[in-house]
This record gives C-alpha cells, sequence and structure tokens, in this order.
C-alpha cells in the first residue's frame, strides 16, 4: 500500500480507484504521469511508465530514503519493491525473485539496472569486496550481451531479444549494478570477457566462431547440372582451420546431408545449389545463436554461487531479476508472435496464482476469513496451446514430422479439424463470414489480453530444426573443447535425429515450463513496464486490471496499526496526542467506530484491514484538513506562546 500523497498526483495505488475500470485506470495513470509520477503501486507490484527522459529519482538520497522502510512510508518506487525482496530474502530467507515484463521499449531493462543498483548500493558493506565483483562482472557482462544479443527494433534501437530470458541470479549477500552502454566498442567488450573471467583460451574461441561466420558469408556454390561445388577452396581451409576440423569435412558438409530412409538405411544426398546456400545460412546463423547462449550460461556460472556453503551460509537464498519480453500484437504475427504470446500466457496464469497465493498467505497470517475471488483462469488458452496431443503445438510438430509435401496451409486444416470445437480457437473456415481472416493463412487466438490474428506462413519452416545435423556433427567432432562444448546434440546419430526431432515450439515450451516451475517456489516481486504514448493496450495486455480486481476483492486496504495511529491519531480524541488503551489495536478501533466505518474493515492480529478505500479518504481528508491548525498550534509551542 502506499503512502497516501496528495490527492492532486493522483491516487498512488490503483487500489484506491473508487471504481476498477479501464477509465478511472487510464485517468489515474495519465494524471500521474503528467505530474511526473512515472511508478503507482497494485498492492505490491510496480507499474511503471517510461519517461523517455532523465528523471532525477534514482541518486543516493534517494536509494538512502528507501533503504530498510516499508512499501507504504515512500511514494511509489522500483527501490521499494527492491528493498521488499531483499528484506524477503534476508529476514525470512526466502528465495525472491522480482519479474519485469511489458512490450518491446516500454523500460525493462532501464528497470532491471535500476534494481541491480539499488541492490548492490544497499548490500552489507563486509561483503563489499565480494559485492564489488560480482557487480562487476553483471556491468561487464551487460556490455557483453548487449554487443552480441542486442538488435535494433522497430520499437527500441536497443532491444534485448537475447534468448527469450535474460536471467541473472544474484547470490545472498551480492548485487549488482549495470549502467554501461558502451556497447560498440570492441576493445571494451574484450576487456569485459576478461574481467568476468573468460579464459584466453575461451575469448580466441569466441574470435574464431566470429570469424568462421563472417567467412561462411563468403561461401559460394556453382552447379555444372550435375552436381555441386565449392567456388574457392581457400575460404574451406580456413574455416577448417579456425574450427579445428579438417577442410574434406567442412566442405562435405556443406554439399551433403545424411539422411535415414524409410526402411533405416543411411545414405548421403547432394545438395542443390539452393539447398547448399540454405544449409550456409542456417548453420552462420545457428554458430551465432549457440555462441550467444554459451556465453550467457558462462556469465550465469559466474554469477551463481560458486563458493557455496550450506553451514557458512544456511539456505541458500537469491535474487533474480527477470527481464522479459512481453506481449505482441502486430499487424502481421507470425510464429515469434505466436511464441512470445504463448509465453505471456503462462506468465500471466503464474502472476494471478501467486497473488492469490500471497493474498491468501496475509489473510492466514493475520487470521482474516479467506473469501472466495472469482478470476479468468486462463488454462483453457495455455492448453490450448501445449496441450499432448491436441494443442496447437503437437499439431505443429506433428506436420513437421510428416514425410511427404506438407505446407503450411495443410497444418492450418489439421488446425482447423482438431481445434473446432475450442472456444478461444478460430479460422476463416469456422467463422466464415469474418472477412479479416484469409482461408489459406490465418488463424485465431483469443488471449486473455486481446484477440490476435496469426499468420501460418513459415511456421513449419520456423518451427523445424532447420539446421542439417551434419554441421551439428562437424561442430561436435572439433578439436577445439570450447566448440565441442557448444554443440552436444552434434553426437546424436541421424536415426535418433530423425526419430525424435526437437522442434522450435517444443524447446521454447520446455524452457517456459521450466522457467515457471523456477519462479513458482520463489516469491515473487512484479514490475510492469507500459509505454506512454499507447497505453491503454498494454493495461489489457498485462492484465493490470485484473490484478487490481484479485487485489480489492478482499480488502482493499490493509495497515499496521502503530502505523495506520502515526498517521490518523490526530483524527480522534481519545487517540490524540498519545491513547492511553491497553493496545494500539484498540485504539485504532477508537478512530474506525468514531469515524463510522466498524463494518467496512477487520482486524487481524497486527494489521487493520479496509474494505473499500472510500473509508479511508474520509479520514485522509480530515487530517488534511486538521494539518494546518497542528502546524500552527506547534509554531506557538516553538515560539513559547503557549
Ligand atoms: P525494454 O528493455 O523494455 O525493451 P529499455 O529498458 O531498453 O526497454 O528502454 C527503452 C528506452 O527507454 C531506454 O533506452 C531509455 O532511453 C528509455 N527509458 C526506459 N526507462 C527509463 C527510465 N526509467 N528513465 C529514463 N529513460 C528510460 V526490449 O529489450 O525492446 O523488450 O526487447
Ligand atoms: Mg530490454
Amino acid at each position: 500500500m502506499a503512502e497516501l500523497e496528495g490527492l492532486e498526483f493522483g491516487k498512488s495505488d490503483f487500489v484506491l480507484l473508487d471504481e476498477v475500470t479501464m477509465e478511472q485506470f487510464m485517468d489515474n495513470l495519465k494524471l500521474r504521469f503528467e505530474k511526473g509520477r512515472i511508478y503507482t503501486y497494485i498492492g505490491e507490484v510496480v507499474v511503471s511508465v517510461n519517461p523517455y527522459r532523465q528523471m532525477d529519482i534514482y541518486g543516493r538520497d534517494t536509494i538512502d530514503a528507501y533503504r530498510g522502510r516499508e512499501l507504504y512510508e515512500n511514494p511509489p518506487h522500483l527501490y521499494a519493491v527492491s528493498d521488499a525482496a531483499y528484506k524477503a530474502m534476508k529476514r525470512r530467507a526466502k528465495d525472491t525473485c522480482i519479474v519485469i515484463s511489458g512490450e518491446s521499449g516500454a523500460g525493462k531493462t532501464e528497470a532491471s539496472k535500476y534494481i541491480m543498483q539499488y541492490i548492490a548500493a544497499i548490500t552489507n558493506p563486509s561483503q563489499r569486496a565480494e559485492v564489488e565483483s560480482v557487480k562487476n562482472v553483471l556491468l561487464k557482462s551487460n556490455c557483453v550481451l548487449e554487443a552480441f544479443g542486442n538488435a535494433k527494433t522497430n520499437r527500441n534501437d536497443n532491444s534485448s531479444r537475447f534468448g527469450h530470458i535474460n536471467n541473472y541470479l544474484l547470490e545472498k549477500v551480492r548485487g549488482g549494478g549495470t549502467s554501461n552502454n558502451d556497447r560498440s566498442s570492441h576493445k571494451a567488450v574484450m576487456s569485459a570477457l576478461d574481467v568476468i573471467g573468460f579464459t584466453q583460451e575461451e575469448i580466441n574461441s569466441i574470435y574464431q566462431i566470429l570469424a568462421t561466420i563472417l567467412l561462411l558469408g563468403n561461401v559460394q556454390f556453382e552447379s555444372d547440372g550435375e552436381s555441386v561445388q565449392i567456388v574457392g577452396l581457400e575460404t574451406v581451409n580456413h574455416i577448417a582451420e579456425l574450427t579445428a576440423t579438417d577442410p574434406e569435412s567442412v566442405s562435405k558438409s556443406l554439399l551433403y546431408r545424411t539422411v535415414a530412409t524409410g526402411g533405416g538405411e543411411v545414405i548421403e544426398k547432394g545438395h542443390t545449389e539452393q539447398q547448399a546456400c540454405f544449409g550456409r545460412d542456417a548453420f552462420a546463423k545457428a554458430l551465432y545463436e549457440r555462441l550467444f547462449g554459451w556465453i550467457v550460461g558462462r556469465i550465469n556460472s559466474v554469477i551463481e554461487v560458486k563458493d557455496y556453503n550450506p553451514v557458512l551460509h544456511g539456505k541458500n537464498t537469491v535474487i533474480g531479476v527477470l527481464d522479459i519480453y512481453g506481449f505482441e500484437i502486430f499487424d502481421n504475427n507470425s510464429f515469434e508472435q505466436f511464441c512470445i504470446n504463448y509465453c505471456n500466457e503462462k506468465l500471466q496464469q503464474l502472476f494471478i496464482e501467486l497473488i492469490l497465493r500471497q493474498e491468501q498467505g496475509e489473510y492466514n497470517r493475520e487470521g482474516i476469513t479467506w473469501q472466495h475471488i472469482d478470476y479468468f483462469n486462463n488454462q483453457i488458452i495455455v492448453d490450448l496451446v501445449e496441450q499432448p496431443h491436441k494443442g496447437i503445438i503437437s499439431i505443429l510438430d506433428e506436420a513437421c514430422l510428416t514425410v511427404g509435401n506438407v505446407t503450411d496451409t495443410v497444418c492450418l486444416d489439421s488446425m482447423d479439424t482438431k481445434l473446432a470445437q475450442h472456444p478461444h480457437y478460430t479460422s476463416r473456415k469456422l467463422s466464415p463470414t469474418d472477412k479479416t481472416m484469409d482461408f489459406q493463412k490465418h488463424f485465431r487466438i483469443r488471449h486473455y489480453a486481446g484477440d490476435v490474428t496469426y499468420s501460418v506462413e513459415g511456421f513449419l519452416d520456423k518451427n523445424k530444426d532447420l539446421l542439417f545435423q551434419d554441421f551439428k556433427r562437424l561442430m561436435y567432432n572439433s578439436a577445439n573443447p570450447v566448440l565441442k562444448e557448444m554443440w552436444p546434440d552434434g553426437q546424436l546419430s541421424i536415426t535418433e535425429v530423425t526419430k525424435r526431432p526437437l522442434t522450435a515450439a517444443t524447446l521454447f515450451k520446455n524452457s517456459i515450463v521450466a522457467l515457471v516451475d523456477k519462479l513458482a517456489c520463489k516469491e515473487p516481486y512484479y514490475v510492469r513496464c507500459i509505454k506512454p504514448n499507447e497505453m491503454k493496450s498494454p493495461v489489457a495486455y498485462l492484465g493490470l486490471l485484473e490484478n487490481v480486481m484479485v487485489r480489492r476483492a478482499g480488502f482493499a486496504y490493509r495497515q499496521h496499526y502503530a502505523r495506520f495511529l502515526q498517521r490518523y491519531k490526530m483524527t480522534c480524541e481519545y487517540t490524540w496526542p498519545n491513547h492511553l488503551m491497553a493496545s494500539d489495536r484498540e485504539a485504532v478501533e477508537a478512530i474506525v467506530t468514531q469515524h463510522g466505518f466498524q463494518d467496512d474493515v477487520a482486524y487481524g492480529h497486527t494489521k487493520l484491514f479496509v474494505r473499500t478505500p472510500r473509508s479511508l479518504y474520509t479520514l485522509e481528508q480530515e487530517r488534511a484538513a486538521l494539518i494546518p491548525i497542528l502546524v500552527l498550534f506547534l509554531q506557538k509551542v516553538w515560539r513559547g506562546a503557549l
């Protein structure tokens, strides 16, 4: 619950809205943004609007103001949740996790930097050396990851597209901070790799792989109508040297592929010129992706607890900061949007579940009766995508496995047949009057955040593992151990690969399921990022109204008795300046009764619970009216007039 700032800044917590409607939500968000208040709470969730300008709210003085304080003691800020997460970890030895979500350019990466900066700043000085070293690693890794993984998107010049999740794990007493933007500088990247702790051998390997990728771009093919050859063998020799393989194997993997026939026979098939070009490009792309994934893995292993000692450290608690890309609806939505939006369905589900669990936990601790809360459970949409045999991913995988000419349209037909009854799935065939969809191309999913029409064009190709097994085997057989480590699947035989292909969608699903499992056992804190020019749709995409409703379903407001007294004791004759009752709770009861909202509250063991925000506003107004009188009174005391 946020501190009740002056109302001219709007309501600092959305649970205090008079009514939970989109209109009121938007009005409050806009008002606050116009007044330079970029953060607003929903209970313990921070809603952040990207200011696109430097704000003077992240300095040392601000850090000090938030340090060790409770959420509602200061205006809403990232630092407040960071502190809450830190306290949960320190005091209750809980694994915590700060999940940052929102669309591209909404400010997720910036937020994660401020959070890490805060945690680094408040960490115990006795561990400073250790913290500094981890902070250095994080600072440097940001530079490396940005150099390798970032791309310009149409929405953000500095978009984090690395993998789908950029996962920093910070051990208990360590923290991290980053704010280095020198990403284009090659020298900086190399020195960063050194600081992070990459060995010289590893750094050399990174160079060699990058050079290989560049050289692959020079490989040209020619065809004499019968067979395909490589033009100029120097490039091939050079690639073989860089990858610690031999030129014959490199040539062979560029010109042939091994296939398993229906009868279990293994044969080598020559590429057409087109297939060779395609294979070469897929190889270059895969080299880059594997290199990147490996760098992320190495950085995580450096940051994760290396010298964990169960006796010294007790339970090994962590704060994780997750920066995840948000729901996407474009004019043309393809396989990538399908995966991203599925990921967001899973996270939304976890989000509501965990918020409910947190609420339930708080009610239990305080001895307040739990009341059933009705909310939309998006399990049905998650099932539509991921259910074995019946879900869209299964249907896609099956189509990818089918021998013969299965096209995207054939796959769409199969989805139409199998999903015709599903309330969240439709297509032109299933709703013939809907002219916005094309028979050959489109299907539509009703996501929790809204309807998204996907084009199946390219779905099958994008889902298939397009890299011929021959390249994987080539890399696995490299004499360079670093390269070999990046290609463990190169040891599989072609028959094994044909039997159990791991498609892109299935790999994605597996990693999301693993992530959700990991998050489910942590205490989560959430930051929901929004871009200012188009605030309305993200509010829907992020399920924010749903969040406010769940949070308000029982009691909108809760406050420790002592703090409640501190704020409102001046509004009641029995409590001002000090109460004489047996407990703070009784004093609070006196205030509540005097203002006549005793039917609107419940008394917990340590906190007062207030059902509707209106009751509180009556109190707030009275307090605001009393303050000038009190100030006058105090001035007189100081001047000795009384
Ligand atoms: P993203 O991480 O959410 O996008 P960024 O964190 O990169 O978005 O933010 C985009 C830009 O907005 C930054 O480069 C800053 O210029 C500006 N910005 C964001 N937050 C703030 C802030 N608190 N104060 C000042 N400027 C800010 V992506 O990685 O594309 O999903 O894939
Ligand atoms: Mg980012």
